[in-house]
């Protein structure tokens, strides 16, 4: 016998091939018919509007902000608030949105959770009717853009060593200090940015054009490039005493909004999960080697099977968490647990799509490997993996191990 008389024949690769591979569990049963709807809208908007262009703005290191009103006029900015031109959806139909813009680009689903759950929800949360009028219809719209400034050179995830300081000017106030890392930040026209004064931190909303604002890009990044990210200085920047949102005080403020972002991502993962798994189930059943699909190899199997597994629990994670959401009922620590899981659930399925494509993955021809980097900016940011380990830490014992 010859060593080819084991190869299998052709014809005994039958591929039978589950109708809704990526929702193995159909899970899409359990959305409501409003939920696929507004699901339906965003799945066309990307091939659509993002994917003929993303490739370009990775390489580019650039995102056209053109894009922002388009999907503002889909209702995917600030969805889930009510009023001022919001559409007041679920938070499920607000997750099934983030899963299929960071199935196109994480960057596509952070410009809508930095606009939507960040910049937006201060001011629609705490800003005044004023600062409400002026800027929400605006920003649902896409017409500006909004960013949230927290982060520092020397203060990520201990955002109370904050060195940025804001004092009085008479009745202005006028703030100095450097944000760092911040999305959106060089086309937003209205920052929320986050300040020591001598009643503690609070938070400022800064309309970019106030002498003293400034925003540089950050180049180099090899994660998230087709997303702006800036540096904010404020120098000598002086506002109106109504720039300060009176209950916008402490820090607790800022970090219980973040919970809304973090929802977000714990759903958006999952998208960028499934752009790699789908990626990958096609590439396997027609790339050839050794004379048969390499999907039809048992290792290549054990990769897709396990890219099943992670990317259906991390669905059934994140629709469980959205429906505790519309209940009122979730707790910040049920979301660093879907942040984490999930984002670390997705670098997973990245890793092993990488894999399969061999040296095509390493390519943008195939999107996993700009999703694979993606993924380790989603790692960090929001509060990073060891932070949320620490927040479901805390939640168990009772003893906080950050400090
Ligand atoms: P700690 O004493 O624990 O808390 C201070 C106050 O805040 C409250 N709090 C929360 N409230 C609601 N939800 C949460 N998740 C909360 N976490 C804390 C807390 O109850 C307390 O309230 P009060 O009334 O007693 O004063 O504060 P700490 O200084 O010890 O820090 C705790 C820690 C480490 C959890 C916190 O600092 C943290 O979360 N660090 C991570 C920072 C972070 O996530 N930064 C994100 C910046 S924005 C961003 O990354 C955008 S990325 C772009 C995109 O989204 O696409
Ligand atoms: P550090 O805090 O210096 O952490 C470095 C390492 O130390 C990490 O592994 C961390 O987990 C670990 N570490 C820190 N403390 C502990 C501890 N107590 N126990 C165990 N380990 C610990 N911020 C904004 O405010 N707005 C934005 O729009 C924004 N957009 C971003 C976009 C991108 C692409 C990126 C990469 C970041 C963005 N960020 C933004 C910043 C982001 O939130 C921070 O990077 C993040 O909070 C971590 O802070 P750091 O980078 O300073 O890391």
């Amino acid at each position: 016998m010859s060593n080819t008389d084991f190869a299998v024949p052709l014809a005994t690769v039958r591929i039978r091939r589950s109708p809704e591979t990526a929702d193995f569990l159909g899970l899409d049963s359990l959305l409501t018919d409003d939920e696929r709807m507004i699901r339906d809208n965003i799945r066309a908007f990307v091939p659509e509007q993002l994917l003929p262009h993303v490739c370009e703005w990775f390489e580019r290191d650039a995102l056209d902000p053109g894009i922002v009103p388009e999907l503002g006029t889909l209702g995917g900015l600030g969805m889930h608030l009510q009023g001022y031109a919001c559409a007041g959806a679920g938070a499920v139909a607000y997750g099934v949105t983030c899963l299929k813009l960071e199935a196109g680009d994480s960057g596509l689903r952070s410009l809508a959770s930095v606009q939507g759950s960040l910049a937006m929800f201060a001011i629609w949360r705490y800003g005044s009717e004023e600062q409400k009028q002026e800027w929400l219809p605006r920003m649902a719209a896409g017409e500006a853009i909004g960013c949230f400034g927290l982060t520092e050179p020397d203060a990520g995830s201990d955002p109370a060593a904050m060195r940025t300081c804001a004092r009085r000017g008479g009745d202005d106030w006028v703030l100095n200090g450097t944000k760092m890392w911040i999305t959106n930040g060089s086309i937003a026209e209205v920052a929320v940015v986050w300040a020591r004064t001598d009643d503690g931190i609070r938070g400022f909303v800064v309309s970019s054009d106030m002498p003293g604002f400034d925003a540089q890009d950050l180049h180099g990044k090899l994660s998230l490039r087709a997303s702006v990210t800036s540096e904010l200085i404020l120098d000598d920047c002086r506002l109106p005493g109504s720039a300060m949102p009176p209950e916008a005080a402490g820090l607790s403020a800022p970090l219980s909004w973040l919970n809304e972002a973090r929802y977000g991502i714990a759903w958006g993962a999952m998208g960028a999960a499934r752009a790699c798994y789908e990626a990958v189930l096609d590439y396997g059943l027609s790339r050839r080697a050794f004379g048969k699909p390499i999907a039809a190899f048992q290792l290549t199997q054990a990769k897709l099977g396990s890219m099943v597994v992670e990317l259906s629990r991390g669905q059934l994670l994140a629709f469980h968490l959205g429906r505790l959401r519309e209940r009122g009922a979730v707790r910040p620590e049920q979301i660093s647990l879907g942040k984490l899981a999930n984002v670390d659930a997705a670098l997973a399925v990245a890793r092993d799509a990488r894999t399969i494509l061999g040296a095509n993955g390493i390519t943008l021809e195939y999107p996993v490997m700009r999703h694979a980097n993606n993924l380790e900016s989603v790692l960090t940011y929001e509060g990073t993996a060891e932070i949320h380990a620490l927040a479901v830490g805390r939640a168990v014992t009772g003893i906080p191990a950050y400090r």
